[in-house]
């Protein structure tokens, strides 16, 4: 019996992982050249969709670059790095997205900046792909997709949750 129950404990623990990891995607910055100053993140960021409860990953050498996340335009379009709102080091930074809007960053290293290690990323709610629907047909697979998502992954926890309470009555 102690056997089952560690079993199927695992496997609630796993399930929960995997309807996390499927619902958020995260976004290494800069893709295969990450966080550098060859990169162009303006190409990079263009080609991506940042949604609210994804993630950014910053993957670079602390001894050459940081990041900074900057206020706003005017400290992006000048690149100015004076009074940021949070800086990261460890060479590996997750940021997580989440809400919707416009976020700034730049590498804090001087100079770095200038030539182009910076970063402008919108983050979208979930349900804003649907408005592409009114251009087209009522329904486009997207939106359909996107709708059955969040209720089919509420149904699994919840059905995980009735196992996990009966698996502790056992
Ligand atoms: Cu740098």
């Amino acid at each position: 019996m102690e056997a089952l129950r560690k079993s199927l404990l695992t496997f609630v623990i796993v399930a929960v992982m995997i309807q996390k990891t499927a619902m958020a995607a995260q976004h290494v910055v800069g893709g295969s050249q990450g966080w550098d100053e060859s990169t162009d993140f303006n190409s990079w960021s263009s080609g991506q969709t940042f949604k609210v409860g994804d993630t950014l990953a910053f993957r670079y050498s602390p001894t050459l670059h940081s990041v900074v996340e900057l206020e706003g335009e005017g400290s992006y379009k000048s690149c100015d790095i004076s009074s940021t709102v949070n800086s990261m080091s460890t060479g590996n930074d997750v940021v997580k997205l989440n809400k919707a809007g416009t976020r700034y960053f730049a590498c804090g290293t001087a100079g770095h900046c200038d030539q182009g290690m910076k970063l402008k990323i919108t983050t979208v709610t979930d349900s804003a792909p649907s408005n592409q629907a009114a251009s087209s047909t009522p329904t486009s697979s997207s939106a359909a997709s996107l709708r059955f998502c969040t209720p089919f992954f509420a149904f699994i926890a919840a059905i995980l949750t009735i196992q996990m309470a009966l698996v502790f009555l056992l």
